[in-house]
């Protein structure tokens, strides 16, 4: 089946009503037309530069309108990147993604990412990063030194996106997908689930990502991790039913993307997370935390891959690739 662009926003929501098993059956028969059954790919993040964000999103821990009681850190030295993408690459992970707490980056950070983009590289690992918002040129050049991803989330629909952040927009996001984009990146682009959204806001998302003029090639789907002192606190948490519906199906009309499960793992058990492969998701983030939250980590990672038969999969670098990032070392 080709891959459509064209999706409605009720033939989405039909495909969200299905009767649950019908759903998740449907996901995982298309999950497997377009993906190797039992793979999955796994990603680890570190936060290069953390806190005193001055964006609003009231979601996040970084934010400098919330009292989160977050340990800010300016950026962090290159040679530690390199240590921690080399001790991602031994436990098994093909992506490496760098996080900074930016509204978007300033010229004199252009030189330290860049840098470090060419170093984890080297490394044979696939390289993501979240900044914030790009100009056109921060893209390219970002592309030139080695940038396989950038992860910018749409994060809920359009509607709800206001209600969530007020120092941005929506088409905010979508002017730096954009410049991702024209600059010949794989885009990393999904949302967070239980910011008090409603099923329609969740389908709206979902609508945005499968509309794209290209699919992002990974869909992070997070699941709020409540933080003290920031605004959704004490939301009421989602229900684990909807989480899957939303990952199934994202799975069926971004047929061809990775669906990665992200932040909010270690509130799921795991037959949640094995309900989340059967929907179709087929990434995580492995690790003790994600950029400023705890995760699962990797001992209990392994064992779940180990319960459930599930294979990881290699990084996708050529040989050729490979041998001409060493020489540029
Ligand atoms: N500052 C950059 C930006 O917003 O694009 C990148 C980092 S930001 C932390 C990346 C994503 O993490 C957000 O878009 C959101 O989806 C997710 N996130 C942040 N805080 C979260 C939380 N408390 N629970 C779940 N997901 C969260
Ligand atoms: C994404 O969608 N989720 C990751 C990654 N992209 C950068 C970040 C999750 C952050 C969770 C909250 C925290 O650890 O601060
Ligand atoms: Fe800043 Fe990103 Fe957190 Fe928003 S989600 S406050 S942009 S770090």
């Amino acid at each position: 089946m080709n891959t459509r662009h064209d999706w409605t926003r009720e033939e989405i929501t039909n495909l969200y009503n299905l009767p649950f098993l019908d759903l998740v059956f449907e996901a995982q028969r298309i999950h497997r037309e377009n993906f190797p059954a039992n793979t999955i790919q796994v990603s680890t993040l570190l936060s290069i530069k953390t806190g005193k964000c001055p964006e609003d999103c009231k979601y996040c821990s970084q934010s400098v309108h919330y009292d989160s009681k977050l340990e800010a850190e300016k950026r962090i030295a290159i040679s530690k990147v390199i240590e921690e993408a080399k001790l991602a690459l031994a436990q098994g992970s093909s992506r490496f993604c760098m996080g900074a707490a930016w509204r978007n980056p300033h010229e004199r950070d252009m030189p330290y990412v860049l840098e470090m983009v060419k170093e984890v590289k080297a490394l044979g690992l696939e390289t993501c990063m979240t900044l914030g918002m790009l100009n056109q040129s921060q893209a390219e050049r970002l592309k030139d030194a080695g940038l396989d991803y950038y992860n910018h989330n749409l994060d809920t629909s359009r509607e709800y996106y206001s209600h969530i952040i007020s120092t941005r927009t929506f088409d905010d996001r979508l002017d730096t997908l954009e410049h991702v984009r024209n600059a010949g990146m794989k885009i990393c682009s999904g949302g967070i689930l239980g910011l008090g959204e409603t099923q329609n806001d969740r389908i709206g998302l979902l609508y945005e990502l499968a509309t794209l003029a290209i699919h992002p090639e990974s869909v992070p789907i997070n699941m709020l991790v409540p933080i003290e002192g920031t605004p959704l606190e004490n939301i009421e948490k989602l229900d684990v039913i909807e989480w899957i519906r939303t990952i199934a199906v994202a799975r069926i009309i971004m047929p061809k993307s990775y669906i990665r499960l992200s932040a909010g793992r270690e509130s799921l058990s795991d037959s949640d997370q094995a309900l989340a492969f059967m929907a179709g998701a087929n990434s995580f983030f492995s690790g003790e935390k994600l950029l400023t939250t705890p995760n699962i980590g990797e001992g209990k990672d392994k064992i779940l891959l180990r319960k459930l038969d599930l294979k990881v999969e290699k990084p996708k670098l050529t040989i050729h690739e490979l041998s001409i990032n060493a020489m540029e070392v």
